[in-house]
């Protein structure tokens, strides 16, 4: 992590006495960090280029392509620091002002991931909605900071918290709190003041010139599991142009229904946060919105042409997360004279729908299993085998195309084939069903669903072309420990597989598994 290209940095020229103005950009493509001093209070007065009212903080979290401005002082003739600390606190990159005796800035404890992971589950229905736990889920206020990140919202006392009479402050905000959350042993408020965007209060009056108001909506959609990151479950090329006229003004609401933070940035426009500075509210164009919070937002169109809308965190706007604005009667721009065809130009580009690969491949003493899977955002198409080292485990794969359907992705219908093939002629068996299941030579056409169970086993029930069911649930890597996955796998054709596999790195896993066609095996397992 680094302030302009350098792990530590050092600025000795100030004195005590002095204030100085340090203006923050997040150039981080997904990272967002914490900022923090050792020399007392940080005052924000500038926020996306900016001013607003200065508000003193002991604080703040910075997103992708958000900037503060800040104002800081040297109380002695020492060296304070300036802290950025990643979110995840694995890292740190530093500032020091002044010089003489080093005074670091507060350190954060170390992340309780699980325990904030827990609550956000805790909060959440089985099909992914929102519980209403009345929290007040807007803005980057308290209820949600102490869900995601319940230690350092403890004010265990491990960082500088002098005393203040900030309103503000945490504690206050608890007394508000619903009393369901006190069941979720959440802990106590402390005397630190975190910025949260209801603390910012523009200097000028900021409300929009009289007009239409057009009111939209969008929910912030996801998958984690696949990696598809979307606007109410499309992605920007599933979708058209949005249509606007200059004079009008729009107001966007936006609720994220994921359980990650998305930083909104708008090209071209300052827009307005709504919040309880009324008249005063804030002009931002990255509005950084926390899981499950719904943030509203609205800006005068006053612009001409085409204007992207996505988030900042790089993977998710690649992945599809985004809109284009689109002014209606725009004058033509000579660089692209035929505005539509160029927007389906930039539909059907490759790189607005990137296909990747992932395979997992076991090299064993008993052969080779293992799967290739090639998938964009809603198709995926895999390739399964099994080639046993001895002639009477014969070899056989399993190939299938199909669809995600459903915001969550849990369904994946799809056609595929089936090619069992074995020089020892076993003996015909019959399944759980009484029907005869060939393992010796079957090449049959397929046709099956797969679901995803809560516990992501995956259900998978087919018919061939001989008219054969089977139904199968497998999951290939329940985490035991950090490292040590089990895999588990059973069929209704009296298949079943039992296996370990050990983490070295991330291309490498030793492995050891059970199958009841190939018998026990141990190598090595490479991951793609
Ligand atoms: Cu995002």
């Amino acid at each position: 992590f680094l302030i302009n290209g350098k792990p530590e940095t050092e600025e000795q020229q100030f004195k005590a006495g002095d204030k100085v103005r340090l203006h923050i950009v997040n150039a981080g493509a997904s990272s967002y960090f914490w900022l923090g001093y050792g020399g007392g209070k940080i005052t924000v007065v500038g926020n996306d280029g900016n001013e607003v009212m200065p508000v003193e903080v002991d604080r703040l979290i910075i997103a992708p392509a958000e900037t503060y401005d800040i104002v800081v002082t040297i109380p002695e003739n020492m060296s304070y620091e300036f802290r950025a600390t990643s979110e995840d606190r694995t890292g740190a990159s530093s500032l020091w002002l002044g010089t003489g005796m080093k005074m670091p800035a507060p350190k954060l404890p170390r992340l309780k991931y699980f325990d904030g992971m827990k609550m956000m589950n805790d909060m959440m229905n089985v099909d992914g909605t929102m519980k209403d736990m009345g929290m007040n889920m807007s803005l980057q206020k308290m209820d949600m900071n102490m869900v995601m990140y319940p230690e350092i919202t403890g004010g265990t006392g491990d960082t500088a918290a002098s005393g203040n009479n900030n309103p503000e402050k945490q504690n206050g905000n608890m007394n508000g709190m619903d009393h369901s959350m006190h069941n979720m042993a959440m802990p106590v408020g402390g005397d630190i003041v975190t910025l949260n965007y209801d603390m910012l209060r523009s200097p000028i009056k900021t409300s929009l010139p009289e007009g239409r108001t057009r009111t939209l909506h969008f929910n912030l959609t996801g998958n984690m599991n696949r990696y598809v990151w979307t606007l109410d479950n499309k992605t920007v090329t599933e979708t058209d142009r949005i249509m606007i006229e200059r004079g009008e003004n729009l107001r966007l609401i936006l609720t994220n229904n994921s359980m990650m933070r998305h930083p909104m940035h708008l090209h071209g426009h300052d827009f307005r946060v709504l919040n309880s500075q009324g008249e005063y509210s804030p002009l931002k164009n990255v509005i950084d919105i926390m899981p499950m919070e719904t943030d509203t937002i609205e800006f005068a169109a006053n612009q001409d042409g085409n204007w992207f809308f996505h988030c900042h965190i790089l993977f998710h706007m690649m992945a599809g997360m985004g809109r284009v604005f689109t002014y209606a009667n725009s004058p033509v721009n000579p660089d692209l004279p035929n505005a539509e065809e160029a927007y389906q130009k930039f539909r059907k580009h490759k790189d607005q729908n990137m296909k990747h690969l992932m395979a997992r491949i076991g090299l064993e003493s008993n052969g080779s299993d293992g799967e290739a899977m090639l998938s964009s955002n809603r198709y995926a198409l895999v390739t399964e085998w099994r080639l046993g080292s001895k002639p009477h485990h014969g070899y056989e794969s399993e190939t299938m195309l199909g669809r995600y359907i459903g915001v969550n992705q849990w369904l994946f219908p799809y056609v595929g084939f089936d090619y069992h093939h074995n020089e020892v002629m076993n003996e015909s068996e019959k399944n759980l069903f009484g029907q005869y299941s060939n393992q010796n030579n079957r090449k049959t056409f397929t046709v099956g669903v797969q679901y995803m169970t809560p516990g992501l086993f995956i259900a998978d029930a087919r018919i061939d072309g001989k008219g054969k069911f089977r139904f199968e649930l497998s999951r290939e890597d329940i985490p035991l420990t950090p490292r040590l996955r089990l895999g588990l796998m059973w069929n209704t054709d009296k298949e079943y597989m039992a296996g370990f596999r050990y983490v070295l790195n991330k291309w490498l896993m030793a492995s050891t598994h059970y199958d009841s066609d190939m018998g026990f095996g141990a190598g090595l397992t490479i991951t793609y």
